[in-house]
């Protein structure tokens, strides 16, 4: 069993389809064992994103990523990363596969309805970012 981090972005939370993306998670064997709901501050979308901030859309993802709430979920699964990659599908919604959360519900590469870890190192890293040792002890373990 080991854990990986989602965030049901600011476009779905908008649109009224966290709900359906939680449920879709479960679906895929994903458990939700921590959940949030709060709006980045410029500073922490510039931080999270910090791999990307020589990518020409920067600047745009991040305005996007603070314009509303959004919600981390921390989930657990045997093989959890991953699990919720297959779950979610291609960055942009028009290459996902059927069935996938982004082929239902994104917009576009940008506004994709859902961020999922790519690596177990990374869900370590975003899951101490957005959760306290308190809301998931041992929350490291990958
Ligand atoms: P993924 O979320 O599939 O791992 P990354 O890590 O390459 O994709 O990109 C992080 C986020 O940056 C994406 N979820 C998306 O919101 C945004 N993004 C990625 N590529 C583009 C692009 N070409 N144009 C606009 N936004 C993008």
């Amino acid at each position: 069993m080991n854990r990986t981090l989602a965030i049901v972005k600011p476009d779905a939370v908008a649109a009224g389809r966290a709900g359906q993306i939680i449920a879709q998670l479960e679906s895929a064997g994903l458990r939700p064992r921590a959940v949030r709901m709060l709006t980045m501050t410029r500073a922490q979308a510039r931080s999270f994103y910090e791999v990307h901030r020589d990518r020409p859309f920067y600047d745009s993802l991040v305005a996007f990523m603070t314009s509303g709430p959004c919600i981390p979920i921390v989930l657990e699964a045997p093989g959890a990363v991953g699990r919720l990659r297959r779950a979610i599908g291609a960055t942009d919604p028009a290459e996902a596969a059927p069935g996938t959360v982004r082929r239902l519900h994104a917009e576009s590469k940008e506004r994709n309805a859902i961020h999922g870890s790519d690596s177990d190192p990374n869900a370590r890293r975003e899951i101490g970012f957005f959760f306290a040792e308190c809301e998931v002890p041992d929350g490291g373990r990958g």
